[in-house]
């Protein structure tokens, strides 16, 4: 990634990398996701491309990059496979602070396995938004066509990403087609280490998960951002879960009145 890729990343909040993964890696980890679903395993519980995926090297290059040099810590995996009549998803943002004005980065990386063509689902983005102070899905059920100058990101090799500051907005379309060829996607996401996060809180296992990611690790650095050290603990994790989407509008219209007051 060159300095142009960088300052493009920090005024519009993400960035596409095509064919990042080879076809081999791409298959490797579709066939798991195919496993799982035959199976009803969970991602990461096994030592295997899925676990690999957390530290590969074109990943942790990118975050390095992005993060400005900060350390960073692993937050959570999903995979999916998403077929045909597969529904659209509102306008979002994945951003897990309540921290204002997001001075520490999260980044999300929205890998697609088998690319983009067109068919089942088109990724939309709003270049820009991760400046906007707004709970994460103030927009969810606003029309596609409510932000202006979104970007529509559907042609992608097999193997490319786009990697998002979380607190980018962004959607995606349900398109038609895509019978034979179902949409494989990885959705992978790291914080910095500068402040403690919410810990994921979408699995039961997700405590021996992350044991496990430690004791799988390749090497001290893999085993570093994997580590448990910058998340909340589960209480405090309980509250900030049901207090954030108080907060945000709160400390936003606060800073509102404030400049309007100063103004
Ligand atoms: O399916 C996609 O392309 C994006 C999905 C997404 O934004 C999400 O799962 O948070
Ligand atoms: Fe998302």
């Amino acid at each position: 990634m060159n300095k142009l890729d960088r300052k493009k990343f920090d005024e519009e909040g993400f960035l596409v990398l095509e064919s990042v993964f080879s076809l081999e890696e791409c298959k490797k980890l579709q066939r798991e996701i195919e496993a799982h679903i035959a199976t009803g395993l969970m991602p990461l519980t096994k030592k295997d491309a899925h676990q690999e995926l957390i530290t590969h090297n074109s990943i942790l290059k990118v975050c390095d990059e992005l993060m400005g040099g900060v350390g960073f810590r692993f937050h959570h995996l999903h995979s999916a496979r998403h077929e045909e009549g597969m529904k659209s998803m509102g306008w979002h943002h994945d951003y897990e602070l309540a921290d204002q004005p997001r001075k520490h980065l999260m980044l999300h990386f929205l890998i697609y396995l088998s690319g983009l063509n067109g068919e089942i689902g088109e990724l939309l983005v709003v270049p820009g938004s991760h400046r906007m102070l707004v709970k994460s899905r103030q927009f969810f059920k606003k029309d596609f066509d409510f932000f202006e100058g979104y970007k529509v990101i559907d042609k992608l090799a097999p193997g490319s990403l786009v990697v998002i500051n979380s607190a980018t907005i962004h959607s995606r379309r349900a398109r038609s087609g895509g019978g034979n060829s179902p949409r494989y996607f990885i959705d992978l996401s790291y914080c910095q280490e500068t402040t403690k996060w919410p810990r994921y809180c979408g699995r039961n296992d997700w405590g021996n998960v992350l044991a496990n990611l430690s004791l799988w690790a390749k090497d001290d650095r893999a085993r570093l951002i994997v580590r448990d050290d910058c998340y909340f603990t589960p209480l405090n994790n309980y509250f900030y879960s049901r207090l954030r989407n108080i907060m945000i509008p709160k400390i936003s219209k606060i800073r509102k009145n404030f400049k309007a007051f100063f103004a």
